[in-house]
């Protein structure tokens, strides 16, 4: 018998992220190639995105997906999240020139203020949340701290881009393929100051440190690469990351709906590994059943490491300190 179709609301979903996402929602990459899905899109209230919305259904519609069983679109977030199982909340107000970060802080607050009211109010009793849109933990935070239904650790912000950057870093270093790297997790904020944690990865089955045998390069440049990377490729590109980003989002609900699944995602800290409770920071987690997790505990943190968590910790209380009055 074939599965009920699940409801996926997609914010910015006309945006360069929503355009590399959409259809590999449609073709079963996140959901797995048996789960019909309807996508519930919503986009700012304007009408050049909701032209360009237009045109990404017209083009989702020419694709034949099987499981695309219905296509939403809106401006309203209490259609787009009606009833939808999970939320994938992708659009936010750029860095504009000039733009101080409280202001971009603020400005995407009051967005995200308002998406985690109605969410918490018309979404399925199930709904799982997962922020992209940046500042994408305190976002996540501040759409969480609005839900009075839906309990925090539904809410979860996107660290995997950091995750899947690191991975493929170690193993270029190493000279082995990607998928012999395991167990490299990204702490603390997406951000420049995001911590990818190397002391526990795995490099065919050995420890990480010692097959690259090059502390000076892991706490450097490979840090620096991986927290740097969302520049390096604007200045290559001309624009932000994109399809890495989709891919990456694609990933990060994957994992989260198989269980076993040992992945990084940005959730809310209880005070772990050095981080104050009640940010919203990457952390190692394991996939208990579909949609549900637990962090991992029990990784031992040497100075180098304390040093790194600290300074995104700061970060990230700092962010939350320039949105304190919203909350
Ligand atoms: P785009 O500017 O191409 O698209 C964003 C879309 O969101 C636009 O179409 C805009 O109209 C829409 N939008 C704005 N406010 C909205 C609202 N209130 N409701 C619904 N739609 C709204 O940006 P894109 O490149 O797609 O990036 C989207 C977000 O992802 C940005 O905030 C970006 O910084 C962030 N990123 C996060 C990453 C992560 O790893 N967490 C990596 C990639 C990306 O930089």
């Amino acid at each position: 018998m074939s599965k009920a179709p699940i409801r996926v609301a997609v914010t910015g979903a006309a945006g360069q992220i929503g355009y590399a996402l959409l259809f590999r929602i449609a073709s079963g990459a996140m959901f797995g190639p048996d789960q019909p899905v309807i996508l519930q899109l919503i986009e700012a209230p304007f009408e050049k995105p909701l032209a360009a919305l237009a045109g990404v259904a017209m083009e989702l519609d020419d694709c034949a997906f099987p499981l695309l069983k219905g296509i939403v679109q809106t401006s309203d977030p209490a259609v787009g999240f009606k009833d939808a199982n999970w939320c994938l909340l992708v659009g936010a107000k750029p860095r504009g020139p000039g733009m101080e970060r409280a202001d971009l802080l603020k400005d995407n607050g009051k967005i995200f203020i308002e998406q985690g009211k109605i969410i918490d109010a018309v979404a399925a009793d199930d709904a799982r949340i997962a922020v992209v849109g940046n500042p994408a933990n305190t976002n996540c935070m501040i759409a969480a701290s609005q839900a009075k239904r839906l309990p925090a650790e539904r809410f979860t912000a996107m660290v995997r881009l950091d995750q899947n950057r690191a991975q493929t870093q170690l193993a270029q270093k190493a000279g082995v393929d990607l998928t012999e790297v395991k167990d490299i997790f990204i702490y603390g904020n997406h951000s420049p100051t995001m911590f990818p944690s190397f002391a526990h990865a795995t490099i065919a089955g050995k420890p990480a440190k010692e097959v690259i045998n090059d502390n000076a390069w892991l706490e450097g440049p490979f840090c620096e690469t991986v927290g740097k990377r969302g520049a390096a490729i604007i200045a290559a590109r001309g624009s932000s990351s994109a399809a890495s980003a989709a891919n990456a989002l694609v990933d990060h609900v994957r994992s989260l709906v198989t269980p076993g699944a040992i992945h990084s995602i940005a959730v809310k800290s209880n005070g772990l590994y050095g981080f104050d409770a009640n940010v919203w920071a990457g952390m190692p987690v394991r996939t208990t059943t579909a949609g549900s997790y637990e962090v991992i505990t029990g990784y031992e943190m040497d100075d180098f490491a304390k040093s790194k968590i600290a300074a995104t910790n700061k970060e990230l209380t700092d962010e939350r300190s320039f949105v304190a009055d919203m909350l």
